[in-house]
């Protein structure tokens, strides 16, 4: 019956990350998926969401579905996070939230969406970024196009051929940005060129599709949603996809949500109602107890100044990291620049390994990245900071 059903190549992340569950060696490294381990490498459960938890525990009673749309309180707790309590935007009404299954659920009901009601756009993608972006949007059948991003030989963002390329876009093409924290090459968006971005988003009729899943990683939790609020206040309809998989240590709970800003209440209304149609079709209403934790550190007097100073910890770490990493690594190969761990922010380093290095960084060093050359930072520890700056030294050298 299933003989034509081919073989899975695997995800060139999670099924590398499930590689190194099985690796049996007991000195090896997961610098593989973008998960915060601390320093004592492990997925730490941050006091503030522990908190929550017993909270949220103690006081459950009966279990009942959530709306398609979620929880109530998580979306609005959302909205202030993004926007901020007091968005214009959010205060017109203008703002759908819905509770989605990590941001990965947001991103794939946002697809679907977009292949809906906007059937001939394209969905522009930067080069590179998450493997996963491409999946999931053409397994909404939305085609996807790159559009130049990070230059490989400097290390930095090619603004001005981005801009180039996206003053020629399509007009209702969707524009995928990344808020903070590019994944996989951890080169951002200045504040000026965000605000050089919107000129152009707006002449060509773009509509962008904001991926937040490092919110805290960057700058602050806050300044991170720098690009959320902008567009906000230019009066740009758009989408944003946001998680709590990272910034609160909750990735198996799958906590995310979409957010669309629309030009008024009243599309935003049927947009939330198409939202639920969507929702109802697929999964028909998102899990109770991930969401509902989310919400007391959001809201919580006392959980959520915690919430922020770990978060902020988490990110100070990294640096840390980042220049133990700098320091040895340069003392090693003194001739070689590797000022970009210094300067990338977020969870991940782009080394410039080719894909052969990284194999032979995994087989011969136990140190896993991903092949694409990128190095989850935030894997990193004390204890095995010098351990990958030699196993790397000795595959560049
Ligand atoms: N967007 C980006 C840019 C991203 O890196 C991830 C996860 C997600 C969305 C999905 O997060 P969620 O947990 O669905 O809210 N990235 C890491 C894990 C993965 O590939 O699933 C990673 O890049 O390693």
């Amino acid at each position: 019956m299933f003989q034509h059903v081919e073989a899975y190549a695997g995800d060139p992340i999670l099924s590398l990350n499930e590689a190194f569950g099985k690796d049996p060696r007991t000195d090896k490294i997961n610098l593989s998926i973008g998960i915060y381990f601390d320093d004592a490498g492990k997925i730490p459960m941050l006091p503030s969401v522990r908190a929550a938890e017993l909270q949220v525990v103690a006081e459950a009673g009966a279990r009942p579905y959530l709306p398609m749309e979620g929880a109530a309180n998580f979306r609005t707790a959302v909205q202030h996070l993004l926007f901020g309590a007091e968005h214009p935007a959010v205060k017109a009404g203008r703002v759908v939230t819905i509770q989605t299954v990590g941001s990965s659920g947001g991103l794939k009901v946002g697809g679907d969406f977009i292949k809906r009601y906007f059937p001939t756009s394209t969905m522009l993608i930067s080069d590179p970024t998450w493997d996963n972006h491409r999946a999931v949007f053409e397994g909404c059948g939305l085609p996807t196009q790159i559009y130049p991003y990070y230059d490989p030989a400097t290390g930095s963002l090619r603004f001005d051929a981005m801009l180039a390329a996206l003053k020629q876009a399509e007009k209702k093409s969707i524009v995928l940005l990344h808020a903070c924290c590019h994944n996989p090459t951890g080169v951002d968006l200045t504040r000026a060129q965000w605000e050089q971005l919107v000129p152009v988003l707006q002449e060509r009729e773009l509509i962008p599709f904001l991926d937040l899943a490092y919110q805290g990683y960057g700058d602050g939790i806050t300044e991170d949603a720098f690009a959320v609020r902008l567009l906000g206040d230019v009066g740009l309809s758009f989408f944003v996809a946001n998680s709590f998989s990272k910034s609160m240590s909750l990735y198996g709970e799958r906590c995310g949500a979409l957010s669309v800003v629309c030009p008024d209440a009243a599309q935003a209304v049927n947009v939330l109602g198409q939202m639920k149609a969507n929702i109802r079709r697929n999964y028909s209403n998102p899990p109770l107890h991930g969401g509902q934790i989310v919400a007391r550190v959001l809201t919580d007097p006392e959980l959520r100044p915690m919430w922020e100073a770990e978060v902020a910890a988490m990110r100070e770490r990294i640096q840390t990291m980042r220049h133990k990493l700098h320091d040895v690594l340069s003392a090693k190969l003194p001739g070689k620049d590797f000022s970009y761990f210094l300067t990338q922010r977020g969870m991940f380093s782009y080394t410039g390994l080719t894909a052969d290095q990284c194999d032979r960084l995994k087989e011969q060093f136990g140190v896993y990245l991903v092949r694409s050359g990128r190095m989850c930072v935030a894997g990193l520890n004390t204890s095995n900071v010098e351990a990958t700056a030699s196993a790397v030294a000795a595959v560049l050298a």
